[in-house]
C-alpha cells in the first residue's frame, strides 16, 4: 500500500477509535462514581413535564409521559442516562403532558390529572399517590437510591397485603412476593420451579394492593435483579450492575388499565395467523421426510384436528441453519407443498449460530463474513463459540444492516412455502463454557434511533440479543411476503419482544409439577406482553405418564399456543401414543373443543392485538375487587385457575397429581358448568386462610375424563362446527352460547371477530365484527345480534342460539329484525335437558336480529 494511503487509513482509524471511545465515555462516564447516595435534595427545579432534582452529584428527573405514566431517570454524576430504549416505542418514550408544580417547603413535586408526585427533601423520598390519596409507589425509608460504582439499587415500600406479578417466564408461583430474581437470559434445559434465571428477561412487574394496580418497568438491558420481601420483609427493590437507572411507573388503578398502558409503552403483539391457534405437533426431531408424512397422515386418520407440523434441528445438514439435509429430506419443497394440501403448515427451526465454515459454499457464513455481520472479539477478530453446528459465528443483531441481512436469509424457505419460523438458542446459548453464553466483553455494534451509534460489550446486549434476532426475523419475513402475517416463535427475549414473536416456556419436564407450572408461567408471560405463549405439551425432558399427557392435552386446549413437543430420546408423545384408547378419546375430545371454540379464541387474540389484554388471564385481572366492583374480591394469588378471555374459567387442581378433591374459587358473579350447561350453585364453604370472607366456589372431584371449566354468567360465547384444520370452512350454523346473567349483575355481552386469518386485508376493513347482548325478561330472555361491521363475508347462514341454565323447553319463540324488513323469520326450537339448554335455530339475514325466547 502506498505510504500516503496507509497514512490516510491510520488517521481514519484513529478518528473512528476516538469517536467510538467518546461515544462509550458519553454513556459510561456519569456512572464511574465510587459511591453515591441520593439521600437528600440539594436543589430542584420544575420543568414543564415534571421535575428535576439534584442530590449532591446526582441528578434525577421525573416526568409525566401521560397523566397516568411516569418516567424516572437518574444519573450519579450530574448527567442523565442516554435517552434510548429497545423496549419502549419512540412515540411513547417522547410523549409528554404538562404538569402542575407543587411545593410545600419540605417537599416538592407535581400533579397530573391522575397522580401526585411528591419528593420529600430530607431525607429524599419519592411518593406517588393517586388523587384519592392511595399510595402507588413509595421509597423505602432509610434506603435511598445508592450507586456503588456502576451498580445501583432502588428500594420501595412493600405493604404486607401487596402482591407482585409479571417478570415474564420466571417459574414459581403467580405472585412474586417472597421471591428474588435475576434477569439474565439463560439456556436452562431441565429448569425446575426454583430455577432462576431462565430464558427471558422482562424487567417489568405489576403491583396490586386492595384492587389498586400499578406497573413498574426498569428499562435496563444489563444483568438486573429484583427482590420482593427477601432482603427486607416490608420492601421490594430492583437494581442493576450497570447501565441506566431509567424506570417507568404505570398507574391503573384497574389491573387491566396497567396492562393496556404496558401495551401503549412497549407495543402490542401482532394479530397471529389463525392457524397458529390450531393444534400443533412437534418433536426433537421428526426426520426423515417419511416420518413427517407419517405423523401428518396419522393426525388425519385419527381425526385429531391439527394445523401445524414442526421441523427441529435434524432436518438440516449437520445442524447448520438455513440448510436442508438432501439425504433425509430429498423432496423438501414437495413435502411442504403436500403437507399444505393436507392443510398442514410447516414451521422450521432457524437457530442463530451460523456454522463457522469459510470456503465451503455455505451462504449464511459467506454473506455474513463479506458483509461484516458477525459479533467480534475485543481484538476485532470474529467471535466463535461452539453450538449445534460445532464452531459457530453470531450475527450482530443490534447493528441494523446485520439485522436486515439476517432477515434476507429466509427467502428460500418463504419461497418453498414454509409458514413459520422458530428462533431457538438465542439467549444466546453457547456450549462448552461455564457461562453458557458469549464472553462478557464480545463487541456488539449499536445502530438504533435514540442510542448513540457505538459499540457495546456483550454484558449490555446479552438480554436483548434474542429479541433483536426475532426483530430481524419478523421484519425480514414482512419484506419477503408483505401480505402474510409472520409467525416467529422465540425462546429468549426482552421487554417489548412480543412485537416480533410469540414464545414458549423452553425445556420443561414431563412431570405433574411442570403441568401445574404452566398456569402461573403463561399468566405472568401474558401480563408481561407475551400473550401468545405455550408450554411444551406433555413436557420436553422425560416421558409423561399416560394420565399426565391426557391431562396436559386437556389444559393446553384452553391455552394460547397448543403445541405437543418433546426431546430427543423420549417416548413418542403424539396424542395417540402412550395411553389407552380411552386416553386417545379424551385427548381428541379436548382438541376438538378447542376447534369449536376457535371463533371465541380468535376474537380474544384479536382483542390482545388491539388492546394488549392477554388471551389467558389471572382471576384478578377480571375481578380485581376494588370497592366499586360488581363482584367480591378474589384471592389474587390463585394460580391453578385461569380465564380464557373474559368469560371461560379453567380450573386445574392445585396439586394435579393428587387424587383429592379440590376447591375452585368462583368470583361472585354467577357461573355455569361449561360441559353440562347447568347453573353452578356456588357456596362459601369456609373462611379464607387469613380469616377474611372467601369468595364462593365449588368442590371438584378430580376426574381424568373432565377438566372443570366454567362460563361466567352474562357471557355470550361464539362457537363453530367442528373442523379438522383452520383451513376448512365450517359447515353449519354459528353457535351463540348464551349464559344468562344471575343475580344483581345484569350485564350480558359477547363479541365475534373474524377475517381471512392470514393476511393484512383486515387493516383495510376486510373483517367481520359483531356484538351480541342479552337481557332477561319476564319468563325468558331476549338475545340481540347486532348488524356486523366490516366487509368480510361470514361462513354461516344460520344462527344457533343456545340459552343455558334452562330447565324446561321454550314455549314461545319470536324474532324481530333490528333493521330492514319486518318479515318474521323461521325459528325452530329444541330443548336439551342433558345440557340444560334451549336451542333456537334462526336464519342470519346479516342485518342483525332480536330473538325472544319464553321458557
Ligand atoms: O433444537 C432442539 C431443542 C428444541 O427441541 C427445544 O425445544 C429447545 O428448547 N433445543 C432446545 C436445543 C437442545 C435441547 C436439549
Amino acid at each position: 500500500m502506498p505510504t500516503a494511503r496507509r497514512f490516510l487509513f491510520a488517521v481514519l482509524g484513529i478518528l473512528i477509535l476516538a469517536a467510538t471511545t467518546q461515544a462509550i465515555l458519553a454513556v459510561e462516564t456519569p456512572q464511574k462514581q465510587a459511591f453515591v447516595r441520593l439521600d437528600r435534595v440539594t436543589a430542584s427545579r420544575p420543568i414543564p413535564t415534571g421535575i428535576e432534582i439534584h442530590s449532591g452529584s446526582a441528578i434525577m428527573q421525573i416526568t409525566a409521559l401521560r397523566d397516568d405514566v411516569l418516567r424516572v431517570r437518574v444519573g450519579a454524576a450530574g448527567q442523565l442516562p442516554e435517552d434510548a430504549s429497545w423496549a419502549v416505542l419512540p412515540e411513547s418514550r417522547t410523549a409528554s403532558v404538562q404538569v402542575t408544580p407543587e411545593n410545600s417547603g419540605a417537599a416538592v413535586g407535581f400533579k397530573t390529572a391522575k397522580l401526585h408526585v411528591t419528593i420529600h427533601k430530607d431525607p429524599l423520598e419519592l411518593h406517588v399517590t393517586d388523587l384519592a390519596g392511595r399510595v402507588i409507589l413509595e421509597d423505602f425509608p432509610s434506603r435511598p437510591i445508592e450507586y456503588h460504582g456502576n451498580s445501583f439499587r432502588v428500594y420501595l415500600k412493600s405493604p404486607a397485603d401487596e402482591h407482585y406479578f409479571g417478570l415474564g417466564d420466571k417459574p414459581g408461583p403467580l405472585d412474586r412476593r417472597n421471591e428474588a430474581f435475576t434477569d439474565w437470559n439463560t439456556d436452562a434445559f431441565g429448569w425446575q420451579e426454583s430455577t432462576d434465571p431462565i430464558y427471558k428477561d422482562i424487567p417489568y412487574f405489576i403491583t396490586l394492593r386492595r384492587g389498586v394496580a400499578a406497573g413498574v418497568f426498569l428499562d435496563n438491558t444489563w444483568r438486573t435483579s429484583f427482590d420482593f420481601n427477601k432482603e427486607y420483609r416490608d420492601a421490594y427493590s430492583f437494581g442493576s450492575e450497570n447501565g441506566p437507572l431509567d424506570y417507568y411507573i404505570l398507574y391503573g388503578p384497574e389491573p387491566k388499565q396497567v396492562v393496556e398502558s404496558w401495551a401503549w409503552l412497549t407495543g402490542k403483539a401482532p394479530l397471529p395467523p389463525l392457524w397458529s391457534l390450531g393444534f400443533q405437533q412437534s418433536r426433537y426431531s421428526y426426520y426423515p421426510e417419511t416420518e413427517v408424512r407419517r405423523i401428518a397422515n396419522r393426525l388425519r386418520s385419527e381425526h385429531i384436528p391439527s394445523d401445524v407440523l414442526w421441523l427441529d434441528i435434524d432436518f438440516q445438514v449437520k445442524n447448520r441453519p438455513f440448510t436442508v439435509d438432501p439425504q433425509t429430506f430429498p423432496h423438501f419443497e414437495q413435502m411442504v407443498q403436500d403437507l399444505k394440501a393436507e392443510h398442514f403448515k410447516t414451521v422450521v427451526i432457524t437457530d442463530l449460530h451460523i456454522a463457522n465454515l469459510p470456503n465451503a459454499g455455505y451462504k449464511p457464513y459467506d454473506e455474513g463474513k463479506a458483509g461484516d455481520h458477525f459479533v467480534k472479539n475485543p481484538d476485532g477478530s470474529i467471535y466463535t463459540g461452539v453450538v449445534w453446528p460445532g464452531p459457530a459465528v453470531f450475527p450482530d443483531f443490534t447493528h441494523k444492516p446485520s439485522r436486515e441481512w439476517w432477515g434476507t436469509l429466509y427467502s428460500d424457505f418463504v419461497k418453498q412455502g414454509v409458514a413459520g419460523f422458530w428462533n431457538d438458542m438465542n439467549e444466546p446459548s453457547v456450549f462448552l463454557v461455564p457461562s453458557k453464553t458469549m464472553p462478557d466483553d464480545t463487541v456488539h455494534r449499536i445502530e438504533e434511533p435514540g442510542f448513540i451509534t457505538r459499540t457495546a460489550p456483550h454484558l449490555e446486549i446479552h438480554n436483548i440479543f434474542g429479541m433483536q434476532q426475532t426483530r430481524g426475523t419478523y421484519e425480514g419475513l414482512l419484506k419477503l411476503d408483505p401480505n402474510s402475517r409472520p409467525f416467529v416463535m422465540t425462546r429468549a427475549s426482552y421487554a417489548g419482544g412480543h412485537r416480533y414473536a410469540v414464545t414458549w416456556s423452553g425445556d420443561n419436564s414431563a412431570t405433574w409439577n411442570h403441568l401445574r407450572q404452566t398456569t402461573p408461567q403463561l399468566l405472568n408471560l401474558g401480563l408481561s406482553g407475551f400473550a401468545m405463549a405455550g408450554a411444551d405439551v406433555g413436557g420436553f425432558a422425560g416421558s409423561p405418564q399416560p394420565e399426565l399427557l391426557t391431562r396436559w392435552l386437556q389444559i393446553a386446549a384452553f391455552q394460547p399456543i397448543d403445541r405437543d413437543h418433546t426431546a430427543k430420546g423420549t417416548n413418542p408423545q403424539e396424542p395417540w401414543e402412550n395411553g389407552t384408547p380411552e386416553d386417545l378419546n379424551i385427548r381428541r375430545r379436548y382438541i376438538e373443543e378447542r376447534y369449536r371454540l376457535l371463533p371465541y379464541l380468535y376474537t380474544t387474540a384479536e382483542e390482545m392485538s388491539r388492546t394488549g389484554l392477554p388471551i389467558i388471564r389471572p382471576l384478578f385481572l377480571e375481578f380485581p375487587g376494588d370497592a366499586g366492583a360488581a363482584a367480591a374480591p378474589v384471592d389474587p394469588t390463585i394460580d391453578n385457575e385461569f380465564l380464557l378471555g373474559r368469560d371461560i374459567l379453567v380450573a386445574n387442581s392445585p396439586f394435579p397429581d393428587e387424587m383429592d378433591s379440590y376447591f375452585v374459587s368462583l368470583p361472585s358473579i354467577g357461573w355455569y358448568d361449561y360441559w353440562t350447561g347447568a347453573r353452578i350453585e356456588a357456596a362459601t364453604p369456609h373462611k379464607a386462610i387469613d380469616n377474611t370472607e372467601a369468595p364462593p366456589g365449588v368442590q371438584e372431584q378430580r376426574n381424568l375424563d373432565t377438566l372443570p371449566v366454567f362460563v361466567r354468567a352474562g357471557a355470550i360465547i361464539p362457537e363453530q362446527p367442528l373442523v379438522q384444520s383452520t383451513d376448512e370452512k365450517p359447515q353449519g350454523p354459528l353457535t351463540l352460547r348464551v349464559y344468562p346473567p344471575i343475580g344483581f349483575n345484569k350485564d350480558c355481552t359477547g363479541s365475534l371477530y373474524l377475517d381471512d386469518g392470514t393476511s393484512f386485508a383486515y387493516k383495510k376493513g376486510d373483517f367481520l365484527r359483531q356484538e351480541f347482548t342479552c337481557r332477561l325478561v319476564d319468563k325468558g330472555i331476549v338475545v340481540m345480534v347486532a348488524k356486523p361491521k366490516g366487509t368480510f363475508a361470514p361462513w354461516w347462514k344460520l344462527l344457533q342460539v343456545e340459552v343455558y341454565g334452562a330447565s324446561k323447553p321454550a314455549v314461545e319463540a319470536s324474532t324481530a329484525p333490528l333493521n330492514g324488513s319486518a318479515k318474521a323469520l323461521q325459528i325452530s326450537t329444541a330443548y336439551d335437558a342433558e345440557h340444560h339448554r334451549v336451542i333456537a335455530l334462526v336464519p342470519d339475514t346479516g342485518s342483525g336480529l332480536e330473538l325472544q325466547l319464553t321458557y
